[in-house]
């Protein structure tokens, strides 16, 4: 028996099966089974059938698919609950007359933690991972997590939990208390029904989270404060972390209900912020990023397993330390990542390229040479590879260019969490999706270019912006400070802004330069430096450039990204700008074209990726 609720959609979200005196509910939303109105519909109107069918006991709810939940319809944010609200829908949960007990493979994240919370016990596989990761769009908890998980785990561990936003594993997540029981991933089912079964020949009826205040630790002195103060310093700038403190904290201070009030007044008022819809839209970009229209679906991906180094620039660079150059710091990352064999020339004699499925060189004239396999991909890690080589000479469909995105300070590994991959003319689809599938592999957020590669970029734009307000008059320091406040890491900056070329002409006279200035520059010059990427089709997306800033160079994501801030802030008062800039700097300062339609006609960057999708 399925549900396929009053929106009219046959597509059934739960299927409802019984074994014996126990109902099986399971979650049919793929990919994720997230949350949507028709699936919280759902699951309402099969807990409410269970409830009232006599010969029912006891209910399971299980994931179909890969995993239980990944929470609420992200997608339907910006408007209020439809149908049932996801808060209202986990009361009834937990009302129900009847035990509910919830199965966990997969992910159980955000609302589908929360669900599990509103369900009288849980069980899970040691693998699935269990987290509320709210906070990592920019939001809190907003059906119950932050009220239900620390009468679970204890108020320390939710704090932990609901501020990183980072899982737990089942066999974590069993002795922290939010489980009664782990189970085989291939008998999940059948030991929650069995549990289920056990519940009722014990005559264990519904044990409901909200009624248990015992694990609360709110008198704990000092908790609060040192999570405040911990939150503001690893999450500087961010709003929804201490907003998440604050609905824990009210766990403890104000009854059930009037708390969950709290909480969901919280989250829609994050929601509707600027850094959720920029969070929200970091994610959405990151996903879209990896999809290249052109690139066929059956394109076979090649398993990277033994990466050779070519060049002197590469020499060693397997082992270094500081990695400089993105050739060496993307070395250096190959020969960290597990299941990859990296072999580098010792001094003058090349690598041994027999067998090899990636040859890195710091320079397409490195790869000219070489005897390496026919089916190996020749990629070139250098700012700005020489174009040509990407065009001509032997191999070329077998020719790509990688960049691994600048630097971050503090970072264990050299690198960002970037792989931008850079097509050349001819590149082959099946070694475009192979390196799709590397950087994949990497755990990093591939992003495809054309014709150079966008951070490099943008970022020579953003350092010439940078030379010539110090040039007229700022301090590379008080550069390095706004840009630093603004919250990009100013490493990839190199803001050894030296004055440019040459004596300043005469008559020039150095003046004071705001803050205000030196930010609204620099990023509106980064702006029009992605703008003519993208009309120039380097780019295939606009948050494709801003999935570069975001995963490449240490861009907040409580911002965005250059793009997505453009389009917050308006196109036509960033065209004005660039206008009067040029007027007093010169055509360099002129406005892409791009900007200027888009200005002119009231459109956005998103607008345009809308259209292109
Ligand atoms: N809502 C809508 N779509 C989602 C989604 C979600 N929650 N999660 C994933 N998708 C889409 C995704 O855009 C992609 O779409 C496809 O599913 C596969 O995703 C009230 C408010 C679950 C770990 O933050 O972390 O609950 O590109 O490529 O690598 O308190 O998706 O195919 O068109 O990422 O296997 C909280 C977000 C929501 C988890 C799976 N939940 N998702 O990773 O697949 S807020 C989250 C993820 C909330 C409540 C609050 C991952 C994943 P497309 P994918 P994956």
């Amino acid at each position: 028996m399925g549900s396929s609720n009053t929106l009219g959609s046959l597509r059934t979200v739960t299927e409802t099966r019984r074994v014996g005196a126990i109902a099986i509910v399971a979650l049919s939303a793929p990919p994720v089974n997230a949350l949507s109105e028709a699936l919280r519909l759902g699951i309402r109107d099969a807990v409410e059938a269970a409830e009232a069918d006599p010969e029912l006991s006891a209910i399971v709810l299980i994931g179909a698919g890969r995993m239980f939940c990944g929470g609420a319809d992200i997608t339907e944010f910006g408007r209020p609950w439809q149908g049932i609200g996801l808060g209202a829908l986990l009361d009834r949960v937990e009302d129900c007359a009847k035990p509910v007990v919830a199965a966990i493979h997969g992910m159980a994240l955000g609302g589908g933690l929360e669900l599990a919370l509103a369900c009288h016990y849980r069980l899970a596989t040691p693998a699935a991972r269990l987290g509320q990761p709210e906070v990592k769009l920019g939001l809190v908890p907003g059906a119950g997590g932050t009220q239900r998980l620390p009468r679970l785990v204890g108020t320390e561990k939710a704090l932990d939990m609901i501020v990183s936003g980072e899982p737990v594993d089942g066999r974590a997540a069993l002795d922290l208390g939010l489980l009664d029981a782990l189970a085989a991933e291939e008998g999940l089912e059948a030991e929650a029904v069995a549990f289920a079964g056990r519940l009722v020949a014990e005559g264990r009826g519904p044990r409901r989270v909200r009624e248990d205040d015992s694990r609360l630790e709110h008198g704990r002195i000092g908790l609060f404060a040192a999570a405040r103060e911990a939150a503001a310093r690893r999450y500087r700038g961010f709003e929804a972390p201490q907003a998440c403190i604050a609905c824990v904290e009210a766990a403890g201070t104000l009854p059930f209900a009037e708390a969950l009030a709290f909480e969901e007044r919280t989250f829609f008022a994050l929601m509707a912020g600027a850094q959720s819809i920029a969070q929200r839209h970091a994610f959405f970009a990151e996903r879209e990023a990896a999809k290249v229209p052109d690139l066929p679906a059956d394109a076979r991906r090649r398993p990277v397993r033994r990466v050779a180094l070519a060049g002197p620039d590469l020499a060693g660079a397997a082992f270094a330390g500081a990695a400089e150059g993105p050739g060496r710091r993307l070395a250096a990352i190959l020969s960290q990542a597990a299941g990859l064999t990296v072999l580098c020339a010792e001094g003058a004699a090349p690598p041994d390229l027999a067998g090899c499925d990636l040859v890195l060189a710091g320079q397409t004239r490195d790869l000219a040479s070489l005897e390496a396999d026919p089916e190996a991909i020749l990629a070139v890690a250098a700012d700005a590879p020489d174009p040509s080589g990407l065009a001509e000479g032997p191999r070329l469909e077998r020719v790509l260019g990688l960049h691994p995105g600048a630097p971050l300070p503090g970072s264990p590994l050299p690198g960002s969490r970037l792989l931008e991959i850079l097509r050349g003319p001819a590149t082959a689809p099946e070694v475009l999706a192979t390196a799709l599938g590397l950087a994949r592999g990497l755990g990093r957020v591939a992003v495809v270019t054309r014709g150079g590669f966008i951070g490099p970029r943008m970022l020579g734009r953003l350092r010439r912006e940078a030379g010539r307000l110090v040039h007229e008059g700022a301090s590379p320091e008080q550069v390095a400070r706004v840009l630093t406040e603004f919250g990009l890491a100013p490493a990839p900056l190199g803001l050894d802004a030296a004055l440019p070329e040459g004596e300043p002409a005469a008559g020039h006279h150095r003046r004071a330069v705001s803050d205000d200035e030196i930010l609204e520059r620099c990023l509106d010059t980064l702006v029009d430096a992605g703008a003519r990427i993208l009309e120039a089709g380097g780019a295939l997306r606009a948050s494709d450039i801003d999935v570069v800033w975001l995963a490449g160079y240490g861009w907040p994501a409580y911002r965005g990204g250059p793009m997505h801030g453009a389009d917050a802030q308006g196109l036509p008062a960033l065209r004005d700008r660039l206008r009067a800039l040029a007027d007093r700097g010169g055509p360099g300062y002129a406005p892409a074209s791009l900007i200027e339609r888009l200005a002119a006609e009231g459109g956005r960057f998103a607008d345009l990726d809308r259209r292109r999708a």
